[in-house]
């Protein structure tokens, strides 16, 4: 009942939406209610069949239902009762390299443990869709879990790169990690409780570079650093020569990555919206807002072979 109100809420808001799909909000609609919900995810499946361009924009929202916290929303997860900004950024690393990679050795262990959802291997579907119909795809992804690169999407930008990448803060140098644990003085850490034991580890027992024996830290993008320009810059080109945008799992807080779908739209392609809340949207102009859990609502909208 509350995500169908805060839909209709939605709705009455934004005159310019021009198809609200309100699916999966609740037993209570009605079945006309239902069976036009339904045609207009038909129709968006039938106008996505016939697009020549997509970029599919994902956030944490299309991992969730692999059992991995969101940041913000009804589904955010918390860490010993910091927000996000407390701990992703470079000041937190200064302040605490231990505190902070006991917060990311939690979060690749959790990713490692967790499977690509259904949403995940929709998007993978709809890549192959695409590829075999001559229509040109883009995956740009904020989340660092590598999961839709496990449910097998073959290229997927990362704007926020990834969990298992590492950069040496003494001599740079980039290298991929999967260790698990990355370092032994992290085994049994990165308890999320606030109960949990946080004696700082000494430096020298932290993730060292293999090179220089350099601190290493998550290469990820934290508050205040900037993204790969080349790879934003690719993405913000497509999406503005686009026919449709879809925009999943996503709360578009975050920039530069939420300036991608309303500047696409500005450009003229349509935007497509799952998101568990209703009340989340990219834009005040998209034209089919998919309320619902994204490993339902996906699927049924996009086409596969
Ligand atoms: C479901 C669901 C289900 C749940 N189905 N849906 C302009 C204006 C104001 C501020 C700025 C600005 N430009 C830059 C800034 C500052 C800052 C910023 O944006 N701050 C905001 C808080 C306002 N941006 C930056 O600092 C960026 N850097 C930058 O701009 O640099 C400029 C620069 C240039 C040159 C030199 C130096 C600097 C960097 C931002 C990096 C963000 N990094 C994080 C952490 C990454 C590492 C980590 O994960 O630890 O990225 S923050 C965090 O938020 C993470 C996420 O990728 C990002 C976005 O979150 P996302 O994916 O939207 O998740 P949620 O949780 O917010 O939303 C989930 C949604 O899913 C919800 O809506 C749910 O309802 C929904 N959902 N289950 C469907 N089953
Ligand atoms: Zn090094």
């Amino acid at each position: 009942y509350r995500l169908l109100s805060s839909a209709l809420r939605l709705a009455s808001r934004l005159p310019n939406a021009r198809k609200v799909v309100l699916l999966q909000t609740s037993g209570m609609a009605t079945r006309g209610q239902k069976q036009s919900d339904e045609q207009r995810l038909t129709e968006l499946h039938d106008k996505l069949s016939q697009s020549k361009r997509v970029l599919v924009l994902t956030g944490a929202g299309v991992s969730a239902e692999s059992g991995i916290p969101t940041f913000r929303g009804s589904t955010a997860g918390s860490w010993r009762g910091f927000t996000i900004s407390e701990l992703a950024c470079p000041e937190a690393f200064q302040r605490s390299p231990s505190q902070v990679w006991e917060l990311y050795h939690y979060r690749r262990e959790k990713s490692l443990a967790a499977k690509p959802n259904l949403a995940h291997v929709a998007i993978a579907k709809f890549e192959q869709f695409c590829l075999k119909r001559g229509i040109d795809f883009m995956l740009a992804t904020q989340n660092i879990d590598r999961l839709h690169q496990r449910a097998g999407s073959s290229r997927v930008i990362e704007l926020h790169r990834s969990l298992f990448l590492v950069r040496c803060t003494a001599c740079d140098s980039v290298t991929e990690n999967y260790d698990s644990p990355i370092c032994e003085a992290l085994r049994g850490r990165g308890d999320p409780s606030p109960q949990a034991d946080s004696t700082p580890i000494p430096e020298d027992q932290l993730p060292r570079c293999a090179g220089c024996s350099g601190l290493l830290r998550p290469y990820v993008v934290w508050f205040g650093e900037p993204l790969n320009e080349g790879e934003l810059s690719s993405v913000q080109e497509f999406a503005n020569m686009s026919d449709f945008v879809l925009v999943v799992g996503t709360s578009n807080a975050v920039y530069p990555a939420a300036m991608i779908a309303p500047d696409a739209r500005r450009s003229g392609a349509q935007l497509a919206e799952f998101n568990l809340d209703a009340s989340c949207s990219s834009s005040s102009d998209v034209s089919y807002f998919v309320a619902g859990p994204c490993g339902s609502t996906l699927p049924k909208a996009l086409p596969r072979l």
